[in-house]
């Protein structure tokens, strides 16, 4: 049986016909710790953090958290793990070292640990890819190469109104986050080749934005595949960009969603991180 599980940054708690299980990150503050399991009340930390005033920050799942995951493994299960990109993030390391731990009493155990080199609906999309080949009359090395493959054609976009907390963080310089901020100004980006965030546009006015993130898309050769948007409490940018993507390829298969915890915290209020697949 083919088993997958992923940190809670791909923002899904349930997948359709396979086995799926997540394991959440932590978000925290100096006086309070939230878990990102299926409890956490995203309005509730949104509202809580905009009104704190020291400082707030995430936390990866521990190498034991991953264990709890991989010692439900039954006899001929085949394991594959996917973790928010290592560039930004120790997720992958202690999701790896608990393979590591795990082989040391299994040493026949199939798991095989992805770096994403992004988040969200870019997960979502290798998570889907996956389930497929999971269907498939596939050894365990050729499913390896099959995701190798496909990952070579999903992207990652995000368009932002805030880089507060990943500034704070350290996941991207303050220098390359003025004028962020600024009243009115989004920032369109991409996961970069090596899992950093990348800036490209600083757009003004969220028109200019939404059609700033359908460019990005097809100058990276999107033709109407899937195309997952999840949102952080947003008033419409989400079904703007949404339209526009069905306006330009009326047979795309678009889909948009609430972010959980980690990817509400970095993206922020207003915030869309877009995965699709390109060509
Ligand atoms: O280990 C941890 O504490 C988690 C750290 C995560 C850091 C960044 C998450 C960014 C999420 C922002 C837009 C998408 C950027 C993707 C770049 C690869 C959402």
């Amino acid at each position: 049986m083919i088993r997958l599980v992923a940190d809670s940054s791909c923002d899904l708690f349930e997948m359709k016909d396979v086995y799926f299980s997540t394991v959440p990150m932590n978000i925290g503050t100096d006086e309070r710790n939230y878990v990102d399991d299926e409890n956490l009340d995203i309005h509730e930390l949104l509202d809580y953090l905009a009104h704190y005033k020291g400082k707030s920050f995430t936390a990866c799942p521990s190498t034991d958290s991953w264990l709890q995951e991989y010692n439900k493994m039954e006899e001929g299960d085949e394991l594959f793990v996917v973790t928010i990109t290592s560039g930004l993030s120790g997720t992958y390391n202690s999701a790896w070292l608990g393979k590591q731990m795990y082989l040391e009493k299994h040493p026949d155990a199939k798991i095989h640990v992805i770096d994403s080199l992004s988040t969200g609906p870019e997960m979502r999309l290798i998570l889907e890819k996956l389930a497929e080949l999971g269907k498939k009359e596939m050894t365990f090395e050729e499913k390896i190469e099959a995701i190798t493959e496909y990952m070579k054609t999903t992207r990652l976009f995000f368009t932002l109104s805030s880089l507060h907390n990943l500034v704070q963080n350290g996941r991207v310089s303050r220098l390359s986050a003025l004028a962020a901020g600024a009243l009115n100004i989004s920032i369109v980006g991409t996961a970069s080749k090596v899992g950093t965030l990348e800036l490209i546009h600083k757009s003004r006015g969220e028109k200019r934005a939404v059609a700033d993130t359908v460019k990005e898309m097809e100058i990276a050769g999107y033709k109407g595949g899937k195309c997952y948007i999840c949102q952080v409490e947003c008033r419409s940018i989400h079904e703007k960009v949404a339209a526009a993507v069905r306006e330009k390829w009326p047979t795309a298969t678009i889909e948009h969603y609430p972010a959980r915890g980690l990817c509400s915290f970095y993206a922020e209020r207003n915030g869309i991180i877009l995965g699709c697949e390109c060509e």
